[in-house]
């Protein structure tokens, strides 16, 4: 399906004329921490935000309007860098710790250089920032070697040079890899040169583009239809240091619940409380683990959101009160779309507090979704906000887990467009204005009221939040699925690269719709599909239409693939949570593209269809169908297969036999990957004994460990511990470097698992006292602590009940030659 809002390519050749370039620097002075330039009636406004973070403000015909990002957490303390000037005849430059940032005189141009003075990004001389009436533009030049990635949920392929793309949230309800725009925006670049890195955030919520030399060989170009060209440049040099200096601009996604990490099972719909009942007893039943169910408009009274059917869900609390008893979360779907009804008390008091968005005449806007005619909340209202979030109080009470926002583009059936009219008003936080200059973050501001609402009602359990549309930040309040996508392998493939430009772009807990949303995929696919999402950040199925898309619908082979997926997901929950602790502290994500970690690796930029899954571990999905072997080239090092402990070079291209149930996972040199016991949902028993799974080599591993759920974890109720591996003296050792927080998280005990050990090994020791060597597992398992040698698995078990801090495990012997 086209749309009129995507692909207009021809933005650059449309020509020149009435376009006008920034012209000579006239006058410049320091203001409020930056340097404020004039160009005639022009002003420019250039902010250190930290030494390698620097804003960029035009303001055309001299007036900076209000100061207003619904994306950039603001500093309260309002800190700024201290930076130099230094003048030289036909530029000035401004010095922080980090960067010059150059400005020259005639016509005004900028550019950010190294303190030596190369250059890392500079306006294009001859047209550099530029307005024509209400437009805004910055050309940039373009190096041959500049690649470019992020802009949040964008189809294929990777990196993005070569193509434009435009910004304006679109229910792209049948998208394929070439369809722009999607629901989202994130007018963010990774720019990537020769393995050296830097960002751009184009702080702009009204329709935008990028054409990253579509149109101009030598140039590149983004712009905005409306609003201030307002932008910040970004150092790095690492891929990292951009990912997370993005973060501290607009926030990292919050810690999750646990159990959002866990399997999902989704479906338009299960639309009875029967059939969820049944859903959930079936995966009990064939021990297939999952932890959530989702239920889809149809289990709404004709569509009013926050109601429930009085007969297909007749007593939703008892049917939550079931499931929890069987370790199931429920997640709801809210659409934003209000049934314009007098008597349904949501339109009722949303009239009463004025909460529904006006049309240019003062009247209601009344469109069409779902319920028929509709009326859209002004989530850019702080009171409707907070209007929105009290709707979750008595919707909770029932006992739904999770809120599914959807539609919040806003979707509307009215115009071909899709969306509700341009001239709509919004209150944009107290600066009122109209639909196209809140568009982008009208979504993102319904998950916020949405999350904030959860928070209110149960203030000591993370919320859980999945949504459709969003903007830059939208990771603070929600989880993000990629919307309706198709089953076919096409598909498959394209969501890896997505999800990957996704998490650069700050959106940590991201996932497609596992298996395809619309169509039917063969059981081939659906099980690939799901072995792929075993490392999708959010792992859920989700299907629309007649045939059932649960991980038994494809015969029994399948099934049993199927589970092992599953199953797969749930051994490593720890390190998972581990990961996602990490990207809540970081900002760098849990799916991470090669060139995240591997900058200089020859193709970065184009490994699209692999993956390093958290710190740890390279994961190449099989995303071809029939196939029986996977391409894989490793990153530079040395790496060893998951499953075997076989090693593997990195650089080198080797084809990988593959089964139906083989998914290649390598795990780096010295990785430490904690995993556990099988479990039906993630918190169905506490970490009874934790695996530690050590590979050859010198690293470090980390596990984190709370309750899961609450906000304990700010006070102290977590656990968090560091471990080193390499090889010592008379073998390898294993120790654990530091821990921290609070002793009930700590395992009851511990097995390490040492991969890649052919010999048995002399003896195992821990502290330099001998442990004892069993002859089965099972002995080694009733014993206290012990090891065995796992000739078949080429592994060292060893058993120990207590690892206190700094406790040094080695494994002796000449094994490794
Ligand atoms: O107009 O709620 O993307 O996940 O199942 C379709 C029904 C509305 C679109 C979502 C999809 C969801 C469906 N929704």
């Amino acid at each position: 399906m086209s749309n009129n809002n995507g692909g207009e390519t021809g933005l650059l050749s449309r020509a020149m004329r009435g376009w006008r370039s920034l012209g000579d620097v006239t006058s410049y002075r320091q203001e409020n921490g930056g340097l404020l330039i004039e160009c005639d009636e022009s002003r420019v406004l250039i902010s250190p935000i930290t030494d390698e973070i620097v804003r960029v403000r035009l303001a055309p015909e001299g007036e900076f309007g209000r100061d207003h990002s619904w994306a950039v957490i603001t500093d309260e303390s309002g800190a700024r860098p201290h930076w130099g000037l230094e003048e030289n005849g036909d530029a000035m430059e401004m010095v922080t710790n980090t960067l010059r940032v150059r400005i020259s005189r005639s016509p005004c141009r900028i550019s950010f250089h190294h303190l030596d003075g190369a250059v890392i990004l500079g306006d294009c001389p001859t047209r550099g920032m530029a307005w024509a009436g209400d437009e805004i533009r910055c050309w940039k030049q373009l190096g041959e070697e500049d690649h470019f990635f992020g802009l949040g949920e964008k189809g294929s392929p990777m990196d993005k040079r070569g193509t434009a793309l435009v910004n304006w949230n679109h229910d792209a309800a049948e998208h394929d890899p070439w369809t722009d725009p999607l629901y989202q925006t994130h007018p963010f670049a990774l720019v990537l040169n020769n393995g050296r890195a830097h960002g751009l955030f184009f702080d702009n919520a009204c329709r935008s583009f990028f054409d990253f030399g579509k149109t101009s060989r030598d140039a590149y170009c983004f712009g905005a239809d409306t609003g201030e060209m307002n932008y910040y440049f970004i150092a790095g040099p690492a891929p990292a240091d951009v990912v997370q200096r993005y973060a501290s601009l607009v926030g990292a996604m919050p810690l999750p619940p646990r159990w959002s990490l866990g399997y999902q099972q989704c479906r338009w719909s299960y639309d009875s409380a029967a059939r969820v009942k049944e859903i959930a007893r079936q995966f009990r039943k064939r021990k297939i683990p999952c932890d959530t169910i989702y239920i889809d408009i149809d289990y709404m009274d004709e569509f009013r959101s926050f109601t429930w059917h009085p007969k297909r869900f007749s007593n939703p609390r008892k049917l939550t009160e079931q499931l929890t008893s069987k370790g199931f979360k429920l997640v709801g779907i809210i659409d934003p779309g209000i049934k314009c009804e007098k008597g349904y008390s949501v339109y009722d008091s949303g009239v009463a507090g004025d909460h529904f968005v006006r049309a240019a005449d003062g009247e209601l806007y009344v469109g069409k979704v779902w319920p028929g005619e509709s009326v859209w909340p002004d989530y850019t209202r702080g009171a409707t906000r907070r209007w929105w979030a009290d709707l979750y109080a008595n919707f909770l009470k029932d006992g739904v887990g999770g809120i599914w926002n959807d539609m919040n583009e806003p979707a509307d059936f009215t115009f071909a467009d899709g969306t509700i009219p341009l001239t709509v008003r919004h209150d944009n936080d107290g600066a009122p204005t109209d639909h196209r200059a809140v568009h982008n973050v009208y979504g993102m501001q319904m998950a916020r009221a949405t999350f904030d609402g959860m928070k209110r009602t149960r203030p000591k359990e993370r919320p859980f939040v999945l949504t459709r549309a969003g903007y830059s930040g939208v990771q603070r309040y929600a989880a993000v699925w990629t919307g309706d996508n198709l089953s076919s392998w096409e598909h498959l493939r394209m969501s890896v690269p997505m999800l990957l430009n996704m998490s650069l772009s700050g959106v940590t807990l991201c996932g497609a719709d596992i298996g395809g949303f619309r169509g039917y995929p063969s059981a081939e696919l659906f099980t690939r599909w799901l072995q792929l999402g075993v490392f999708y950040p959010l792992m859920r199925v989700h299907t629309a239409g007649g045939k059932e898309q649960d991980p038994w619908s494809f015969g029994k082979k399948a099934e049993k693939h199927n589970r092992e997926a599953i199953e797969l997901r749930y051994r490593l929950l720890p390190y998972v949570y581990t990961e996602m602790h990490h990207a809540s502290r970081t900002g760098l994500p849990l799916l991470r593209p090669v060139l995240l970690d591997f900058p200089s690796h020859p193709k970065a930029h184009r490994c699209e269809h692999e993956f390093m899954f958290g710190r740890q571990l390279f994961v190449a999905p099989v995303v071809h169908e029939g196939a029986t072997t996977r391409k894989v080239t490793l990153p530079a090092g040395e790496w060893y297969d998951f499953d075997s402990g076989a090693v593997r070079e990195g650089g080198v291209e080797f084809e990988r036999p593959v089964h139906l149930r083989t998914i290649p996972i390598f795990a780096r040199a010295g990785a430490i990957i904690p995993t556990r016991e099988v479990r039906q949902y993630s918190e169905e028993k506490a970490i009874k004994e934790l695996t530690l799974n050590i590979f050859p080599g010198s690293g470090r591993g980390w596990f984190y460990n709370d309750d899961g759920i609450s906000y304990g974890y700010e006070q102290g109720e977590f656990l968090l511990e560091q471990y080193a591996t390499g090889p010592s003296d008379g073998g390898t050792s294993f120790r654990v470097i530091w821990r921290e927080g609070s002793a009930q998280f700590i395992p009851k005990s511990y097995l390490l698992r040492f991969a890649g050990i052919s010999k048995c090994p002399d003896a195992v020791t821990v502290d330099g006292r001998p442990l004892t060597a069993c002859p089965t597992v099972g002995r080694m398992t009733r014993a206290r602590a012990g090891w065995f040698f796992d000739r078949k698995q080429r592994s060292v078990l060893v058993r120990v009940a207590e690892l206190p801090e700094s406790a040094t495990v080695e494994v002796l012997g000449n094994f490794r030659k």
